[in-house]
């Protein structure tokens, strides 16, 4: 009644933006992210009788009553799956800087799911799996998977078309990711928040719709014939257009400080020297950087010396989940 897994965060190269339907995290388009090698969590469940309720602790410290409730709510669904009405004991290990913008959520719900599946005794496919890490943050059906990874929206109310896939091993195409941390004052806008308000107030959410279906025919050609020229260039735009809706809203919010645009200017400056640098941005102020390896170096070099860059983490193409 005891399991522990390993799973990766991930980085949309199509960004996951907007839900059709809440409860189920249903998404309105299709994305298609990396998994990444250097971030993780570990979770280990284990299902005991003698439990009165759930417990959850974070970073070897006893979680937050909401924390706690999320989990639990998580559980539920497991709990009702299996048939077995038994409280678990859920340690989470994050080794995910939350400072540099990326979303532990999606591999912390890809490892607990993974991880109270099979304490409790369901035997889950991996697409069953990434439905189910689904239920808990949308990004975290990706994570299930290592390499290149795209989440079929589905069109069924219920969910059972809408799950990640692997569409790309790992090894078949060495890119970089450098994850850019910069230094921030502002409270940031919820992603679970931001999304909903664009679906419900921003004009151009339907533009986002109709370019998303374009970018995603044009990044999988990219993937398919290893053009980087080609997948940098719809990486980027894609990006741009997300952040486009959220200027839409309203209330109108942006995830953007000064500090952003200024790493964002600097990528476009390497690209007008010949080094090919890519930007993407999720639903914070840090700035990811895909490139290739042989240009990763001096990519590095030329961001180190703004002064607003607080600290650059190196990434590769990670791993799916694994279980220890
Ligand atoms: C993504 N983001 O594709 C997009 C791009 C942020 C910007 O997935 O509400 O934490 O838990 O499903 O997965 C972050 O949103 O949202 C995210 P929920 P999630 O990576």
């Amino acid at each position: 009644m005891k399991a522990t897994v390993k799973a990766h965060t991930n980085i949309a190269l199509i960004k996951y933006w907007g839900k059709r339907d809440e409860a189920l995290f249903l998404p309105t388009n299709n994305s298609l992210s990396v998994t990444l090698d250097k971030f993780y969590t570990i979770t280990t469940v284990e299902f005991l009788p003698a439990l009165q309720a759930d417990e959850f602790y974070f970073n070897g410290e006893l979680a937050e009553e909401k924390e706690l409730m999320k989990i639990s709510a998580f559980l539920d669904r497991v709990r009702a799956n299996a048939k077995k009405p038994m409280f678990a004991c859920v340690k989470s290990q994050n080794h995910v800087p939350t400072a540099a913008g990326f979303a532990s959520s999606a591999s912390g719900y890809a490892a607990l799911a993974a991880a109270s599946a099979k304490a409790i005794g369901l035997q889950l496919t991996d697409r069953e799996l990434s439905q189910l890490a689904r239920q808990g943050s949308g990004s975290a059906s990706r994570s299930i998977f290592g390499g290149y990874v795209e989440w079929e929206k589905g069109s069924n109310a219920d969910g059972s078309d809408c799950y990640a896939q692997q569409i790309l091993k790992k090894d078949a195409w060495d890119l970089r990711i450098l994850s850019v941390e910069v230094t921030t004052k502002a409270k940031k806008v919820l992603s679970r928040e931001g999304m909903k308000r664009t679906v419900q107030t921003s004009p151009f959410f339907a533009g986002w719709l109709e370019a998303v279906e374009q970018d995603l025919i044009a990044i999988k050609e990219a993937i398919n014939e290893r053009d980087f020229t080609k997948l940098g260039q719809v990486v980027e735009a894609n990006a741009l257009k997300m952040h486009a809706t959220t200027l839409g809203a309203n209330p109108p919010f942006m995830y953007w400080q000064s500090a952003t645009v200024e790493v964002m200017q600097e990528v476009q400056a390497l690209r007008e020297k010949g080094i090919e640098a890519y930007f993407t941005i999720d639903a914070g102020p840090n700035v990811k950087i895909v490139c290739q390896p042989e240009e990763e170096q001096v990519i590095h070099e030329s961001l180190e010396t703004l002064p607003v860059v607080q600290q650059i983490h190196h990434c590769r193409i990670g791993p799916g989940i694994t279980y220890l």
